[in-house]
């Protein structure tokens, strides 16, 4: 039975009730079974406890004062990693893995971006787990503290 008022202002009648569908995708996964603890292969385990493990696509900010923002992500594998650069000063900078060892930069080769202009990303996507440490490039930048690490988890 639907009854119908004779006045109804139904121009600001649309609640958005779709939003409530979209959500109702994500809850996928669980194990079934149940796995119990399997025997550890020793190692020292590495801490995630950075507020949250990103999987899918995460975005570092190339920001001004010669920073990655956030500096230290933790992904899962398979993650794309984009990094923008956003530095209002006009900058160039890089994106290279390796460390910074006293003042001397030592790349792993692992991945390298060519220099990125404002506005200009960059995008990598970290199939393996492990820890990747990376840096700018461009004279005294790491040195000045734009260095960051991407932690990948399986
Ligand atoms: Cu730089």
């Amino acid at each position: 039975m639907i009854r119908r008022h004779p006045r109804s202002a139904l121009r600001w009648l649309w609640p958005p009730l779709l939003l409530a569908g979209l959500l109702a995708f994500a809850a996928c996964g669980g194990a079934p079974g149940g796995q119990a603890a399997a025997g550890g292969s020793g190692g020292g385990s590495e801490a995630v406890s950075e507020g949250g493990v990103l999987s899918g696509e995460a975005t570092v900010d190339i920001v001004s004062g010669l920073r990655y923002s956030p500096a230290d992500i933790t992904v899962k594998v398979g993650t794309k990693v984009t990094w923008v650069n956003r530095d209002t000063s006009g900058m160039v900078h890089d994106v290279a893995s390796g460390v910074l060892s006293g003042s001397d930069l030592k790349l792993d080769g692992r991945f390298h971006s060519p220099m990125l202009g404002q506005g200009q990303s960059w995008s990598y996507t970290f199939d393996e787990a492990g820890t990747y440490p990376y840096l700018c490039t461009v004279p005294g930048h790491a040195q000045a503290g734009m260095v960051g690490t991407v932690t990948v988890v399986p």
